[in-house]
This record gives C-alpha cells, structure tokens and sequence, in this order.
C-alpha cells in the first residue's frame, strides 16, 4: 500500500487527524490494532476544551456532540468538609468546557472515517517503523493473517503509550521525562443519575473522589485507591459508600450520591510522561504516543486534539507549498503546550490527592492551596484558564 500520511493508531488522535486532513485534501491510512467495537467501548476522557469542540466541528463531527453534550460553565471543589464553586466563564472572559465521553468522540469519527475517509483497517497491528529518517518511510503491519507494508511521505504515530511509533526515535537523541504517582484510581460507570450539575473534585483525609457524568442517567465516579488495587476487593456497596464519605461537607450534611447498577470498574494507573522530541526525520509522534497526564486536570484527550490540530495544519502546508516551516517547529510548538499542561495536571493531582506517606505538614499545605484558590480570584482564574484550555498556537 501507498499513501501521503500513515497514521499508526485508530483513537481521538489518529481518527481527527485523519479527518483533518482528508478535510484539506490530504490522502492518509489508519491503522487500529483492535477491532472496532474494543475501540468505540474503552472507557477514557469526558471533558472536552472548546478548541477539541472547535476541531471536531471542523472535522465535521459536531452534529452528535451539539445534541447530546452538556455544556459546563464550572466545577465544584470540596475541602476541609466544604464546597466551593469555580465559575468558569466569570474567570477567563467567557470560557467553559464540555462534557462527551471520548467513546462517543471515538464512535463519531470512526462513522464518519468509514462512510467518506481514507483507509482505517481494524484489527492491523503495526510491527515496526522502517526508513523514518528516509524519504518515504514504510509502515509494517500484520492484518488479515498477512505480513503487509504501508509506503508514505509522512507517518504519524498516535498509538498511544503502549504503541511502537516512540521506538522511531532513536534512543541517542530521545529524552523520557517521567513521574509515577504513588496512588491510582478506582473509576466506575453506573447507571446512577447524577445528583450534582457539575463535576466535584474532592480532597479529604480517606483520599481524592471525583464526581463525573456521561449522560443525566449516567454517572461517571473515580475513587483514589493505593497502587496494585484489585478492583474485584470493591464491593459494591463499599464504592457508593465510600464515595459518600469523601464528599461529605458540613455545608449539606446527609448529601448522598443517587446509587445504581455499577455497569463497570477498572483501576488507572496515574503517570506523567514526555518523550522529546516529538518526531524523528518523518516520524511524528501525537497524543498519549508522546505524552501522559494523570487524569485529574482532564487533559489528556485535549493535548491530543491540539497536538493532531497543529500536525494538520503543518502537513496541509506542506502539501500546498512544500513548505516543510511548520512541520519543523512542530515539536517544540506542541511540547510548550505539552508542559504546560503537564504542570497543571500534577498541581490537580499532587494538591488533591493525599498519599497515605505524606505528612501532616504536607496535608495543611494542600488545604492552604485549596483555600488560596477558593478566596483569591487571581489563583482561582488560574486553575480555570488551564483547566478550560489555554489557547491553541497559531
Ligand atoms: P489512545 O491510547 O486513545 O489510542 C491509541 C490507539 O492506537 C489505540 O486504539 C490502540 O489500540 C492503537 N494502537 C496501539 N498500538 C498499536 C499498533 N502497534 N498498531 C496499531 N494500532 C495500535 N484522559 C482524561 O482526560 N480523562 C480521563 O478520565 C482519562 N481516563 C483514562 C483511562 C485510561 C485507562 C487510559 C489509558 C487513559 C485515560 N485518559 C483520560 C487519557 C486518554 O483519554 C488519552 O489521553 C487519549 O486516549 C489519547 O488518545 P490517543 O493519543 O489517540 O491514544
Ligand atoms: C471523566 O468524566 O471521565 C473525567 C472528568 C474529569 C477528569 C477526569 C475524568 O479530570
């Protein structure tokens, strides 16, 4: 096979790319280890910044997301056995967030990709990377039983952290940044309608609780567990009550969570991790291939985005101009960004997380932050800036 851009990997990453470049008539290939339904079931993200909302728009996935995603102009942080309210619109001039689970995103594009795209070959599994620092670089894959090979201008890998697109980039002149929490988290679905119009993110002494949602009959929990949990030692019961507990507030004494059939429980680890640079010779790396946050500032499915947003942009010129400017900035545009959001994700995680090894100090130190930011508008626009998504790079 032959094709301008391969793209290794067939989630939010590789889906919108392909999208956005079919948009700007640029030919590509998607390539998905899985098959699609294992693909459209993972349980992922649920906010979306405006400019992911923007792009997908663009891309021409916005028609689902307008009619069933629930728009939030802020989130509620509970402290010290009390609530405040981040309003996100009054801090940063009229912004806010949206939440749609990554599923339907997945689901959305994919539709689309099948009905008018290029290729998207399920159930392909790339095994190498061949020539990245050549002119034509050459995709191996196994699909269908058979050893085949994808011949392309450019590849991109978005096959996320477990893929093999990093490999490209050659050890000598690869750096790996990396942070492993000393906690993960228990995340639920249930069918439990959500008694809270907007997300709580709650720090108390039994550990972090985050209040989520996926629809007004589907309630999306996460719960700080010790690492190596076995999500089968949750009952239950021992969930909804534990949740219950970690959101209490003096503020509403006897709030309780609305229960329901759990319809799922998994344990995610939580790691921050960067690879620099972003891209060998004609090798790109996008999304979770490149980096990890720990899920607490809702920013992994959104650095996607923008990494996928910019990689078009540059591959759109280089196709109308030969210009290659863009591309070559490329990492360094992505990776400021990166950053940024890397430092907001471990301030979320590390200010609400309490890890049972940290100190009573380190514990008045958090609540000190929290308060900072419940009382001072200039700390509480900070944290709504980022958590809405700071603006993308021109
Ligand atoms: P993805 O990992 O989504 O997609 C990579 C794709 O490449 C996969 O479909 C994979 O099958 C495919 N692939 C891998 N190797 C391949 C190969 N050799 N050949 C072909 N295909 C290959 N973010 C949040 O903001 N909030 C959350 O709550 C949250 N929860 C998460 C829970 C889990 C368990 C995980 C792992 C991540 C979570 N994230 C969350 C982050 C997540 O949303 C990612 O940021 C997002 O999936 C990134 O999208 P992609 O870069 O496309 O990577
Ligand atoms: C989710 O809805 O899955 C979700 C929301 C916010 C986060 C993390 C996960 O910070």
């Amino acid at each position: 096979m032959r094709t301008t851009v391969g793209i290794i990997g067939g989630g939010p990453a590789g889906l919108l790319l392909a999208r956005l470049l079919h948009n700007a008539g640029v030919e590509s290939v998607v390539l998905e280890r899985r098959d699609r339904a294992y693909v459209e079931r993972r349980q992922r993200a649920g906010i979306l910044e405006q400019a992911t909302v923007d792009a997908l728009r663009e891309a021409g996935a916005g028609e689902r997301l307008d009619r069933e995603g629930m728009p939030h102009d802020g989130i509620e942080l509970r402290f010290g056995r009390r609530a405040h309210r981040i309003d996100f619109p009054a801090l940063t001039g009229g912004r806010s967030v949206m939440v749609y689970a990554q599923t339907e995103v997945v689901k959305d594009l994919t539709a689309l990709q099948l009905a008018e795209g290029g290729p998207l070959l399920f159930e392909a599994e790339v095994t190498g990377i061949d020539g990245a620092d050549t002119g034509s670089p050459v995709v191996r894959f196994r699909h269908e039983g058979r050893e085949r090979t994808l011949t392309c201008d450019y590849v991109v890998g978005c096959d996320g952290f477990h893929g093999v697109a990093r490999d490209a980039v050659p050890e000598s002149v690869r750096t790996v940044y990396e942070r492993t929490y000393p906690y993960s988290w228990l995340g639920i679905l249930a069918d439990a309608p959500p008694v809270y119009d907007e997300l709580i993110y709650a720090h108390s002494e039994r550990g972090f609780a985050l209040a989520s949602m996926r629809s007004p009959s589907v309630s999306r929990l996460y719960l700080q567990v010790p690492n190596g949990t076995d999500p089968g030692d949750w009952s239950d019961a021992r969930v909804w009550d534990e949740l219950d507990a970690r959101f209490a507030t003096d503020d509403a004494p006897g709030w309780k969570l609305a229960r329901g059939r759990i319809t799922s429980k998994a344990v995610l680890p939580m790691r921050s991790h960067v690879t620099e640079p972003m891209r060998h010779g004609r090798v790109f790396l996008a999304g979770d291939a490149a980096h990890i946050v720990p899920p607490t500032g809702a920013k992994g499915l959104n650095l996607a985005a923008a990494d996928v947003i910019v990689l078009a942009r540059a591959l759109t010129a280089w196709q109308e101009t030969g210009s290659t400017g863009l591309l070559d900035s490329y990492s360094d545009t992505c990776l400021r960004r990166v950053w940024r959001a890397e430092h907001f994700s471990y301030f979320m995680t590390t200010t609400l997380h309490t890890d049972q090894a940290q100190s009573a100090f380190e514990t008045r130190l958090q609540l000190a932050q929290l308060e900072r930011v419940a009382t001072s508008p200039h700390a509480a626009a900070e944290l709504a800036e980022n958590y809405t998504g700071l603006p993308l790079p021109r």
